[in-house]
C-alpha cells in the first residue's frame, strides 16, 4: 500500500480575499519560523542594502527604507525616477525564488527587496504598475522578521478598503488585474517592529 502524500503546508493554507478587480492569494505559511529566521539573517547580510534619492512631485526625497535590485542581467527597473540596475543572483536568493516560482506558477527575472529599519521605515501608496512589468503582472512578495501592516485600496471606488498582517514567511501573490485597480502601502508605526525584509518577485520585459 503506498503512503498517503501529505499536502505541502506552504500552500495548504490560503487567504483568497474576495475584492472586486483584484486576484490575492495570501500564503500565511509559505516559510515555517525556523526557515524564516534563517532567510532572514542571511539576506540582512548578503544583500547589497543601498538607501537611495527619489523624486516625488519634484522634491527629492531619501526613501525611508533600504532597498536592493537583483535579478538577469539587463533587466533594469525603473520608478520614482530612479533606474536600478541589477546585481547577479546570489545563491540563496535563486533558491528561494526557485520556491516561490513553484508557489505562483509564474517565472521570474528580478526581484526588489526592501528593509524596514523599524516602524518609522515605509513605503507609500503606490501600484506596481511599471509599463516593464506588463500589463496584469503576477507579484509573490514575502516578508521576513517583523509583521507589518499591508494596505490596499480601490484607486476609483473609495469605499473599497483591505488590509493584511504580513507576518514572517508569508507569501502574497498579486496578480490579473490588481496593479490596476488597486494601490497598495506598508504605513510607518509607533509600535515597536523588528527588522523587516520583503522581496517582491517581478518577471521584467
Ligand atoms: O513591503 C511590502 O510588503 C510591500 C513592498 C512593495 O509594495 C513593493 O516593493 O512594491
Ligand atoms: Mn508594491
Amino acid at each position: 500500500m503506498s503512503t498517503p502524500r501529505l499536502p505541502d503546508a506552504s500552500v495548504s493554507s490560503k487567504l483568497t480575499p474576495a475584492l472586486p478587480d483584484a486576484e490575492i492569494i495570501l500564503y500565511p505559511n509559505f516559510c515555517d519560523a525556523q526557515q524564516s529566521d534563517r532567510w532572514l539573517a542571511v539576506f540582512t547580510q548578503t544583500i547589497a542594502w543601498r538607501q537611495d534619492w527619489i523624486r516625488i512631485y519634484g522634491r527629492s526625497l531619501l526613501q525611508p527604507r533600504l532597498t536592493a535590485w537583483y535579478g538577469d542581467p539587463e533587466k533594469s527597473y525603473t520608478y520614482s525616477g530612479l533606474t536600478m540596475l541589477p546585481q547577479s543572483w546570489t545563491p540563496a536568493l535563486l533558491n528561494l525564488k526557485t520556491q516561490v516560482e513553484a508557489a505562483a506558477d509564474q517565472k521570474f527575472n528580478s526581484v526588489l527587496l526592501n528593509l524596514y529599519r523599524d516602524g518609522n521605515d515605509s513605503m507609500g501608496w503606490h501600484s506596481d504598475d511599471e509599463p516593464e512589468l506588463g500589463k496584469n503582472p503576477v507579484i509573490a512578495s514575502l516578508s521576513l522578521g517583523g509583521t507589518r501592516r499591508f494596505m490596499l485600496r480601490h484607486r476609483s471606488r473609495k469605499d473599497l478598503k483591505y488590509e493584511l498582517a504580513l507576518t514572517s514567511g508569508s507569501l502574497l501573490i498579486m496578480a490579473g488585474t490588481t496593479q490596476h485597480y488597486w494601490q497598495h502601502q506598508v504605513p510607518k508605526t509607533k509600535r515597536a517592529v523588528s527588522p523587516r525584509i520583503n522581496l517582491t518577485f517581478r518577471c521584467i520585459d
